[in-house]
């Protein structure tokens, strides 16, 4: 191998894939649970981008943490897995007229071939598929379990729908308002649908965060999407009807300031209560709302707009008449979908106030120093004025004062609220998991009965991208008969949202053959929570939080011990190309393809986690992928140039130095690996190689010491084995390592050796200076004295007498007495 042509990376990535496969060597005994460590990436979508360099940032690193901590001696778990339903495939249908199955099998060929380039140790075993029936039946009797015990029901909710396709859109195919396919302007529409409680199980959710070790930023945006407010629900009698009104406010102290209520344009009261003056205006409002999409509606720099309805609520604790309006910034889906309006203390109520000329009243008097802001709300804490009996309490102390007096009347009541929603799941989609349901005339809503499972997917639909759900055209898959009755009856045609199926892959990974249930709960049991997970940011609220709930909803039901399916979590951060995310769509990805060609997936994964923090990410550039490759080439000959020509000499000061080193690179790169600072653990490994390079070049073999140089060759190669699998275990074996490198452990360190402190100690012969050496602090007193005993000159004077005694002061002195 000439120095200019570089080492055979190719022979040695195929050489050892092909080897480990042959050996099995990642085939988890699951039996064995001792030390169980399961690391998990989140699984692949397998679209038609194939793997690209956002892939291999996710997967590649995270397969260096796990074989590192294979070789401390866990027993790793690591599979792979596709996440293979979905919108993108059934788009590629309607426009190619290809199957999803079929696009999606071979997308799945495809990047498997790529996998096994990563080189990781997935267990191939226990890879699964969730669009395959083996796997969807069981997502369909995890809806059943949900059902049975009151957590998936049917109710109605607007979609986005295109009136030119005759279709429901996903909120990722409204661009602007408008239909992506054919651009016309969207508009909400009503339509039967299930959903899943997650709602209920809200504060648990919020509880359970103080088992987890996440990223504080991922909890944060958890607890802001949960979003629990306390406050209290007031009841408002209407003028001129028996109907009731119920409000959600935080702030019951400034209920004498409530001068008007508004209502979101949905709510159910609004065309009942709505005067024949006011109608034409409030419908024409209605509509206008209709076609806005929620975040146009609740943006904060638009102006309020709304309209009066031309009734009356009678304000309960002051018995004074408000009137009635509607406006879009009241949301349908938050708290009661009205509002007791506060302009002196609220600032979007205050900005709809000065707009249409609504009495603004003072309640809350700011604390001394503190100025109500002129021309704005002042919405601080304060005493309570113009209240009645309640002036001159304290905000907090106040508006409990006034729920609980209204509560005694049934007026009001301590509530706290969610901003959380139930998860809509259905989707008027082919490529899903079928809901298990039956419409029978005679007995309604039906499940499909456990036996039956799985509803398995008509395979011939027409992908026409019109009408409601592809599964509707179907005749031979919607006519079926009930289960209950016998009765003629239709099937749901409506499909499960993927993150259904993404809810509890990780239950399977460790038993996906299992036939006769989701899984076995013994197995599920040892293995599981997963210890650490490693996925996108992106995913930081829907799947993890779904995952949660789901793990939290088979607790209940005594299918798991635990609540928590994943205990540890690190978002790789993203790998932008120009600035801007890798996608088909930006035209900007980058495939990692030309690297491994060039240098080999090894260094191609190492420079990876050399570009920088792993945790954030930054933009492509493959400036420096040569400097890795270089480094790599580096260590081989080093290696090389050992196993050529061993050393042969005895312990010096200079093998003192590499031995430090050694000690100093294990520490510091076990700490750095724990926490998935690999950038900084390689730079580590690199000084390291120096400090070999240093030694093992400038002095002639028969100086090199022949122990502590073998023994920091194995420790850097061993330490290189995480990063670049492929050459770590070809230096293993060149240095007669036994098979498996992964399975030699991880090197351990000695703190002293480590701590790099030196300290110059004298050898005096009969208390005569006549030598000395550099050593590390608090180096054994047999070593010391060994050392003395061979220096040369010390020799010299002791010139053949015989040692009558040698006095050892740690870290100072060594006296050889001679008589
Ligand atoms: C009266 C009031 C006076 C309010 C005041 C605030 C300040 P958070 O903290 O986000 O929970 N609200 C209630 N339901 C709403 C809905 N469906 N759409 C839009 N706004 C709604 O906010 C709670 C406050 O948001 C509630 O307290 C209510 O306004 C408003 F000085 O009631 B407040
Ligand atoms: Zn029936």
């Amino acid at each position: 191998m000439s120095k200019k042509s570089g080492y055979p990376f190719r022979e040695i990535e195929e050489k050892w894939q092909r080897r480990w496969q042959e050996t099995g060597l990642y085939r988890t005994d699951m039996s064995k649970t001792e030390k169980k460590l399961y690391c998990l990436v989140m699984f692949l979508y397998p679209s038609a981008d194939k793997l690209h360099i956002g892939h291999w940032y996710n997967y590649a690193p995270t397969d260096s943490w796990a074989r590192f901590k294979r070789m401390q001696g866990y027993n790793v778990f690591e599979p792979m897995g596709y996440d293979a339903f979905g919108l993108p495939a059934e788009n590629y249908a309607i426009k190619k007229g290809v199957h999803p199955a079929i696009s999606t099998a071979e997308n799945i060929r495809y990047i498997r071939k790529q996998l096994e380039r990563l080189g990781a140790m997935y267990d191939w075993d226990k890879e699964i598929d969730t669009s395959s029936p083996r796997y969807y039946k069981w997502t369909q009797w995890f809806f059943l379990k949900l059902l049975e015990r009151g957590l998936a029901y049917r109710a109605t909710a607007p979609v986005n729908w295109c009136p030119q396709c005759q279709t429901v859109l996903a909120n990722e195919q409204v661009i602007d308002g408008h239909c992506e396919r054919c651009s016309t302007e969207v508009t909400r529409r009503d339509l039967e649908q299930w959903f899943f409680r997650i709602t209920d199980y809200a504060e648990r959710l919020l509880q359970g965060h103080t088992k987890l070790q996440w990223p504080e930023k991922t909890i944060i945006m958890q607890r802001n999407w949960i979003g629990r407010s306390e406050g209290a629900q007031i009841r408002f009698r209407l003028k001129d009807y028996d109907d009731v009104i119920e409000v959600f406010t935080t702030r019951p102290d400034t209920l004498f300031g409530a001068t008007y209520m508004v209502l979101a344009p949905e709510h159910p009261l609004v065309e009942k209560i709505t005067s024949e003056e006011q109608r034409s205006l409030v419908s024409e409002y209605v509509e206008a709302c209709r076609r806005k999409t929620e975040i146009e509606r609740t943006s904060t720099e638009k102006e309020k707009t709304g309209v009066f309805t031309g009734a009356y609520a009678i304000n309960p604790i002051n018995g004074k008449q408000i009137p009635i309006w509607i406006a879009d910034y009241v949301l349908l889906y938050y708290g009661t979908a009205a509002v007791m309006a506060v302009p002196a203390h609220d600032q979007r109520d205050f900005e709809f106030a000065v707009k249409y000329g609504l009495p603004i009243v003072g309640v809350i008097q700011p604390p001394e120093g503190a100025l109500a802001p002129a021309g704005r709300a002042y919405e601080g804490p304060g005493l309570l004025i113009n209240s009645g009996p309640f002036s001159g309490q304290d905000w907090k102390e106040g508006g409990r004062a006034i729920v609980e007096a209204l509560k005694r009347e049934g007026l009001a009541d301590f509530k706290v609220t969610y901003r959380l929603r139930d998860w809509l799941i259905s989707r008027q989609r082919y490529w899903g998991a079928p809901i298990p349901i039956v419409y029978c005339d005679g007995c309604g809503i039906v499940p499909v009965p456990e036996k039956d499972l799985p509803v398995l997917l008509p395979p011939n639909p027409k992908f026409t991208g019109r009408g409601e759900s592809p599964l509707a055209t179907v005749p031979e898959f919607v006519n079926t008969s009930c289960p209950r009755c016998g009765g003629p009856a239709r099937r749901e045609v409506d499909t499960m949202d993927t993150f259904v199926c993404s809810s509890w892959y990780f239950f399977r990974f460790p038993n996906p053959h299992c036939d006769d249930k989701p899984f076995d709960p013994e197995v599920v049991d040892k293995w599981l929570p997963v210890d650490q997970y490693v996925g996108g940011a992106e995913h930081a609220v829907m799947h993890l939080l779904y995952a949660r709930f789901f793990t939290m909803a088979l607790k209940d039901m005594g299918l798991v011990k635990f609540d928590e399916p994943f205990l540890r979590l690190v978002h790789q951060g993203t790998i932008t190309n120009r600035g801007a995310k890798m996608s088909k769509s930006h035209g900007n990805v980058v495939n990692p393809e030309p690297y491994l060609d060039r240098y080999g997936s090894d260094a191609f994964r190492m420079f990876m986690m050399f570009m920088g923090d792993y945790t954030e990410g930054g933009d492509w550039s493959d400036e420096g992928i040569a400097g890795i490759y270089r480094f790599l080439n580096r260590v081989w000959r080093l290696v090389e140039a050992y196993c050529a020509n061993p050393p042969q000499g005895e312990e010096t000061e200079q093998a003192q130095e590499v031995l430090h080193a050694q000690h100093r690179t294990v520490q510091a790169m076990t700490r750095d690996l724990e926490r998935f600072h690999f950038n900084t653990a390689i730079s580590r490994l690199m000084e390291f190689v120096s400090v070999l390079y240093d030694y093992s070049e400038k002095l002639p073999v028969q100086a090199q010491n022949r122990s502590v140089l073998g023994g920091a060759m194995r420790t850097l190669v061993q330490c290189l084995a995480p990063f670049a699998p492929h050459l770590g275990e070809e230096l293993w074996e060149k240095i007669g390592g036994t098979y498996s490198v992964f399975d030699s452990g991880w090197p351990t360190y000695d703190e002293k050796l480590a701590a790099r402190e030196t300290v110059t100690v004298v050898f005096q012969v009969n208390g005569k200076l006549r030598s000395s050496a550099v050593v590390q602090r608090g180096l054994a007193q047999e070593e010391l004295r060994r050392l003395a005993l061979q220096d040369e000159r010390v020799q010299r004077f002791v010139g053949g007498r015989s040692v009558r005694r040698v006095v050892v002061v740690p870290d100072r002195l060594v006296n050889v007495v001679v008589g």
